[in-house]
């Protein structure tokens, strides 16, 4: 395995210094490494992966140096549009080094949302005329692929490093977000809102564990599934998704239940829901300011005020709540108080990072759980 400080050593001594990225679990160890070890000028956990694309050009614009742009190969269809019409050599010619956590290799076992993105991405690269090297896991070969690297980026190319499961050492995140006065757990605040919900009413819940954490608490409820749609790809949509029902299903209360960093990933989305303005919309986003799923990197998630951002693009109802009897009450505010007139509705529940270390996966499969929801929307 490669230690994380030998790899970063060595991109500096390419000169790079400057790192743009969503942080992924694949690459959790060097995401925390980077995380501890370069300021907020030389780290930019950006909203998505095209973002970081264009903070990568932007600090080449700027000095010169190429910057690195790590990811999940899920960001692959994030960074499409940046490498086609910003980087790329028939366009401005910008150097960009990527670092791709490769979820999904073929042969590997991975969950299904990770498997279809397994298998193209590094077609997708092929098309895009990206080169890249898979990372080797042994630091003398690793060096030699950095070399290789440099010089492609010296040749102002973009230059890929596909990262397989296991490539770096393990190292522990110490940087800790400002948030420890938080007390409510996410599984709490899920299985607290998902209690308040009624017959009828239906969730679309985002990727990563509140989706794992919500398929648990209906087991451990002996309920069924057929409420839920868990989205277990696609960061960033389960507002639309959740839109798309709700304009087509007007007699039924739709909720998204959305993490911060998926949020923050599409935050236009929220403007096009307001203004939809649905009148049986929910959007709860449980606000852990990280990027849980994958290590808790920092997301800017407690240093905004999303209410206001919401209330600002045009949603009726916006609120915050950091405590479970506070939760409780605004519930009970939302489902006997308010009229139509006041949807959409937007809450946010601050809570805390981290989860419970035996948490499951969805034992059914996504073509399961979408035939279960359309069989129960259909009623
Ligand atoms: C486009 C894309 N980029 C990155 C990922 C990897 N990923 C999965 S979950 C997650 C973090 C989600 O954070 P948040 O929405 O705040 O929810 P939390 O995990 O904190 O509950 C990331 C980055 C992904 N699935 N898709």
């Amino acid at each position: 395995m490669i230690r994380p400080e030998f790899f970063i050593e060595k991109l500096r001594e390419k000169g790079i210094d400057c790192f743009a990225g969503v942080p992924d679990s694949l690459l959790k160890n060097i995401c925390a490494y980077i995380t501890d070890h370069f300021d907020a000028q030389h780290n930019i956990i950006a909203a998505n992966e095209g973002a970081a694309v264009g903070l990568a050009a932007g600090h080449y614009l700027a000095t010169g140096q190429p910057a690195c742009v790590y990811m999940q190969n899920s960001g692959e269809g994030n960074i499409i549009n940046p490498l086609a019409s910003l980087t790329d050599q028939e366009v401005y010619n910008i150097p960009v080094l990527l670092l791709i956590g490769w979820r999904g290799r073929p042969g590997v076992h991975d969950e299904p949302q990770h498997v279809k993105q397994g298998k193209v991405t590094t077609g997708l690269l092929n098309v895009m005329g990206v080169n890249y090297e898979v990372l080797s896991k042994e630091e003398d070969k690793a060096a030699k692929q950095i070399e290789k690297a440099a010089k492609a980026l010296a040749n102002k190319e973009v230059f890929a490093l596909v990262i397989e499961k296991d490539t770096f050492d393990n190292y522990q995140l110490s940087t800790v977000n400002s948030q420890l006065e938080l007390t409510l757990s996410r599984e709490e605040a899920i299985r607290t809102v998902a209690a308040a919900l009624g017959e009828k009413d239906c969730i679309v819940s985002t990727t990563g564990m509140i989706s794992r954490e919500l398929f648990e608490y209906r087991a451990a409820m002996n309920q069924g599934h057929e409420r839920d749609f868990l989205t277990v790809g696609s960061m960033g949509h389960a507002s639309q998704i959740a839109l798309g029902i709700a304009l087509a299903k007007p007699d039924r209360r739709v909720w998204c239940f959305d993490g911060d960093g998926a949020t923050i990933m599409h935050m236009g989305s929220m403007a096009i829901v307001a203004n939809k303005a649905p009148k049986n919309f929910i959007h709860v986003v449980f606000n852990n300011g990280a990027h849980d799923s994958v290590g808790g990197q920092p997301t800017v998630g407690l240093n905004i005020n999303l209410p206001a951002v919401a209330k600002a693009v045009g949603y009726k109802s916006c609120y915050s709540v950091d405590n479970k009897e506070a939760l409780a009450k605004q519930l009970s505010i939302i489902n006997s108080q308010l009229s139509i007139n006041e949807y959409p509705i937007f809450l946010e529940i601050r809570v805390r990072k981290g989860n419970r270390k035996d948490l499951g996966r969805p034992t059914t499969t996504p073509i399961q759980n979408k035939e279960a929801l359309m069989e129960f929307l259909s009623k």
